[in-house]
Order: C-alpha cells, then structure tokens, then sequence
C-alpha cells in the first residue's frame, strides 16, 4: 500500500477542498493556488503515484477522468477551450504524489508551457 498522501486526505475530507464533482471513481476540486480564473484537479480515487504508473487495468479510469474533464468545463463556462496537464515527476514539475489532472481555462494559454 502506498503512503498517505495530501490528496488522499482531500478525498477522505480530513482537509477541506471546494468540491467540483464526485462518484465512486473520482473527486474534483478547485486548485488552492489557481494558475488560471478556472483551476480544478481531477484525480482518480484508486492511489496512482504518478502518469508512469498508469497500468493498462486502470484505461477505464483514465478514460473516466477525462470525460469528467469535459462534463466540468462545460459546466464551469468554458466554452472557448481549456487546457489539460498532468505533471510527472520530478521534471514534469509533480509536488503531489498522486495522480491528477488539472483543468484550467477562463484566459488565453500560452505555449511552450514553463
Ligand atoms: P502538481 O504541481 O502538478 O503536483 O500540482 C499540485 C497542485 O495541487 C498545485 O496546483 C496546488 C494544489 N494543491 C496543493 N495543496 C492543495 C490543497 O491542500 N488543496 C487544494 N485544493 N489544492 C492543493
């Protein structure tokens, strides 16, 4: 079993988060420090540590999140686009050790990303 982390606590409700949506696979909650007028992360209840760690039982899962991703932008207003991210690792810029997804949108993004 893999270690006790930030966003666990999220999804157990021992630390507070501005709720977003929640089911039986996924919690998404709005970013503490927002990069973007909508910030939200998305991130799957089972514990996967990061993107490498993906297992091909988890596709379904994936694939979940991401039409969360869509049903949340359209209801957050975002209707001339978003940006998804998912950090890995250390030069992926991850400081949270378990797998999310960030939505952001409400502003022009810009490339190549930081
Ligand atoms: P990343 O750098 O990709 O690992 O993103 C982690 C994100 O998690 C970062 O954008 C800030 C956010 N975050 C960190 N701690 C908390 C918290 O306690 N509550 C909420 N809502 N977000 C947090």
């Amino acid at each position: 079993m893999l270690a006790d982390n930030l966003f666990l606590k999220i999804i157990d409700k021992r630390i507070p988060a501005k709720i977003a949506h929640e089911d039986d696979l996924c919690l998404a909650f709005h970013d503490i420090m927002p990069q973007a007028p909508v910030h939200v992360l998305i991130i799957p209840k089972k514990v996967i540590r990061t993107h490498a760690d993906i297992a091909p039982e988890d596709q379904a899962l994936i694939g979940h999140l991401h039409l969360v991703a869509a049903k949340l932008a359209n209801e957050l207003g975002l209707v001339q686009g978003y940006r998804l991210v998912i950090n890995c690792d250390e030069h992926g810029g991850q400081t949270v050790p378990h797998l999310h997804m960030h939505l952001l949108g409400g502003r022009d993004m810009t490339w190549p990303p930081g």
